[in-house]
């Protein structure tokens, strides 16, 4: 048998972005921003220095404005404090010799009139509730009725994509990963169980796709394709939002992306930390349809992540719960090392206990 343990450890460019490994940090929402600025501080550099052997770090989910909160204490990038916090973030992972891109991220209707500006509803495609919970300062909640944006709304946000795009570049960010998954926005608009429009952005495969394709060429124009991809869950019914077509609309949606000449996709597979086969769904023609890079997710074990990389199904593979309990996660996978694993109670909120207190493995 062929031995392809070091396909893990191959360097690659993804796009523009030379990375040392095939191993990505996937987004994961901590909820550790400061209270009242919603910025990155220290605390979080330390968390993702302490991380940057990855090849890549891809932040977690950070909102455009306001508006595309979602939960609390999760991280902006609109306000200069924010700007500067990840400042500090990017600049400790380049001390370290890593790369850090920024997941850029407007939650749509997953979101609580307490999160939004004078108790506002919060947007989505069409005014239908999300059946999932957020968390606010009392704790989980049920998510608020949502309004349909009009297209001065759409404008608006398409607007705040391309200030945090720009915003992004000011912070030191190596690249962007637009956030079109998991039921927040974008994802709202390309399945049919959430977007029921009956005009230019709702009804066909074209018409659901063409929200999320106006924001990706909106944000080309200030920040270049080969730093910048898509991460889709066709089949996540995540966050309720699931679609009739997802062979269709997600072809559509990539081939689409492909012309852009964009760096990568990030796709979770199956349900997004839940079941891989969840539904049916060939990757392996998405990752045909797109030219650029593919980063694959969703419960990967070592041996799988070898596989993949090895044979072609991946270019990157993207890690979540074992980069929360293993800092040092890339050495243990070199070595075949033990994991740590991760304490559910410490995932969101908190301080160091169970954010930056993970051990390493003894030198
Ligand atoms: C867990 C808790 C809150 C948000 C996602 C940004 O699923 C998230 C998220 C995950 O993409």
């Amino acid at each position: 048998m062929t031995d392809h343990s070091n396909a893990l450890f191959q360097p690659f460019m993804l796009g523009d972005i030379p990375v040392t490994n095939r191993i990505a940090m996937a987004p994961l929402t901590r909820n550790r921003a400061a209270r009242g600025t919603d910025a990155p501080h220290g605390l979080n550099a330390t968390y993702y220095a302490q991380r940057a052997d990855a090849g890549l770090l891809i932040s977690e989910a950070t909102q455009i404005s306001r508006q595309g909160q979602g939960y609390i204490w999760t991280p902006g990038l609109y306000s200069e404090t924010q700007v500067n916090g990840w400042k500090q973030v990017t600049d400790a992972v380049h001390a370290k010799g890593g790369h850090i891109i920024v997941q850029l991220w407007h939650v749509g209707r997953v979101s609580h009139v307490s999160l939004q500006d004078d108790g506002a509803a919060p947007v989505a495609p069409s005014a239908i509730a999300a059946k999932t919970k957020t968390f606010i300062e009392t704790g989980f909640a049920e998510t608020s009725m949502p309004q349909a944006l009009d297209q001065a709304g759409i404008d608006a946000i398409i607007g705040d994509y391309v200030q945090a795009a720009q915003n992004a570049t000011r912070a030191g960010f190596d690249g962007i990963e637009l956030h079109a998954a998991n039921g927040y926005l974008i994802d709202q608009f390309l399945k049919d169980g959430t977007n029921t429009r009956t005009d230019r952005y709702g009804g066909s495969v074209e018409n659901r796709a063409r929200f999320g394709l106006e924001v990706v060429d909106a944000m080309l124009k200030v920040f270049p394709a080969k730093r910048f991809g898509v991460r889709i869950s066709p089949v996540s019914p995540a966050n309720d939002a699931v679609t009739s077509d997802p062979a269709e609309v997600f072809g559509y949606f990539v081939a689409e992306l492909s012309k852009r000449g964009i760096a990568f996709i990030h796709v979770v597979e199956g349900a997004t930390g839940g079941p891989r086969d969840v539904a049916p769904f060939d990757y392996a023609a998405l990752r045909r349809s797109f030219k650029g890079a593919y980063i694959a997710n969703n419960g990967y074990t070592r041996a799988m992540a070898i596989e993949a990389v090895a044979e072609g199904r991946a270019d990157l593979v993207a890690f979540g719960r074992p980069f929360i309990a293993n800092p040092d996660l890339v050495a243990r996978l070199r070595q075949d090392a033990p994991l740590n694993t991760v304490n559910p109670a410490t995932l969101y909120g908190g301080g160091a206990e169970g954010y930056t207190d993970y051990p390493a493995l003894a030198a």
